[in-house]
Order: structure tokens, then sequence, then C-alpha cells
């Protein structure tokens, strides 16, 4: 069982749809540090909530962000702060249209556990091919995944998925207008979370 620290539901229901093992959410207040770096915010976030939830299962964080080219990354890791105040309508009103569209959605999936059940597999770095980084502290091993995506910023369409999804275009459609599973299949969080899989099954 895994134990994903997240108040956002929409990031539940697509880990559920993805992984092998069954994902319970939690709903606990981790400190977000301040950083451009999404995988320092989920991995600092992971540790503390396994550090305080005195987790004996797995525990996942996940940091996910919008960045646009035309901002210079903006809202990057700003994302929700920035959902929840402009709204995404105002972000995409932010593009000028002359300007270039592409933009990139990131997440990275910070996996906390017991330093004792990948002891192996991260000693030797056999499970280096499938994670973008470890660390090793007190007893408890955090192993980040990063996933991203490639499209553009459009006009809202569509009603599916949640936050940016209307906004954000993938080969001619929005996010929006994706099942979950056709937008897990290439999402930003579909590919982080398809690493954890992978290296979750390397675990048995
Ligand atoms: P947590 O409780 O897990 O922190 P959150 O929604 O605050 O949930 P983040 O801090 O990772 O999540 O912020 C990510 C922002 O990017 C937030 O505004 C999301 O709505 C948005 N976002 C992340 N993934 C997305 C996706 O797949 N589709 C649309 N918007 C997404």
């Amino acid at each position: 069982m895994l134990r994903f620290v997240t108040g956002n539901e929409g990031k539940v229901r697509e880990a559920r749809e993805y992984l092998p093992i069954a994902v319970e959410q939690v709903d606990y207040d981790y400190v977000e540090v301040q950083s451009d770096d999404l995988a320092v915010i989920a991995a600092r976030g992971a540790r503390e909530s396994y550090r305080e939830l005195g987790a004996t299962e797995p525990v996942a964080v996940e940091d996910s962000g919008l960045f646009v080219d035309a901002l210079d990354g903006f809202p990057g890791p700003y994302s929700a702060y920035v959902e929840h105040s402009l709204g995404i309508e105002r972000v995409h009103r932010l593009v000028d249209p002359e300007d270039d569209h592409r933009a990139s959605f990131r997440s990275v999936v910070a996996y906390a556990v017991d330093a004792d059940a990948v002891g192996d597999s991260t000693a030797d770095g056999t499970a280096l091919d499938w994670h973008d980084g470890v660390t090793v502290d007190d007893g408890v091993a955090v192993a980040t995944f990063e996933g991203t995506v490639r499209g553009e910023i459009v006009a809202p369409r569509g009603d599916g998925g949640f936050g940016y999804d209307p906004i954000f275009e993938h080969d001619g459609r929005t996010m929006a207008e994706r099942s979950t599973e056709a937008k897990n299949a290439i999402s930003h969080r579909g590919r982080a979370l398809a690493k954890l899989a992978d290296w979750l099954a390397a675990q048995e």
C-alpha cells in the first residue's frame, strides 16, 4: 500500500489508474520549501511526511507545475498559487498571441521508504535505470521520478482533468479533452508514475 500525501484528488485518481498497488490519500500539510527545482520540493515533502506520519508504509509526494516558454518558465513551482489567485484563463491571456505558445508540464514523484527495503538496489546502483535520484538519510530512502510533456497554451477547452488541463494542448487536443487513462498515457505525471511502477516491480 502507498500513502499518497496530497490535497489534490485529481493526482490520486491518476495514481490509482497507473500504479499496481493500492493508493491511500493522506491529507497532511507538509512544508513546501521554496525552490526552482520540483525534485527538491517533492523529496523534502516526502521525507517530512514519512517522518511525521510515523509511516510504516511507503509515502509518496508529487510536485508538479506548468512551465511556459515565453514567460521564462512561469508559473513553474508557483503553479498552484497562480491557479488559485490569477486563474488559468488569465495565464492563457498572459501569453501574447504573437509569442511562442510552447510550454511543459513537469512532475516529480518522490517516494519515501525504509532504507532497508531498497538497500541492495540503491547500494549497487541497479535501480538507477528507473529513478532520477535517491537520497538516504536517517534510515529513510527517498527516490525521485520525473516526467515531462511538451505542449502549447491555448484558450480553455474541455471539461475533464483538473487544474491547467483545459489550456494545455498536446497533439491537437487539450488534456481536459481526454479520459484519465488517455491523459496518463502521455502526461508528465503518467511518465513519472510509469518510472515509479517499473521501479516497484524491480523491487519485488
Ligand atoms: P498537493 O496537495 O499535492 O500539493 P496541488 O494541487 O497544490 O496539490 P502542486 O503543489 O504540485 O499541487 O501544484 C501543481 C499545480 O499545477 C496546481 O495548480 C495543479 O492544478 C497544476 N497541475 C499539476 N498537474 C496538473 C495536471 O496534470 N493537469 C493540470 N494541472 C496540473
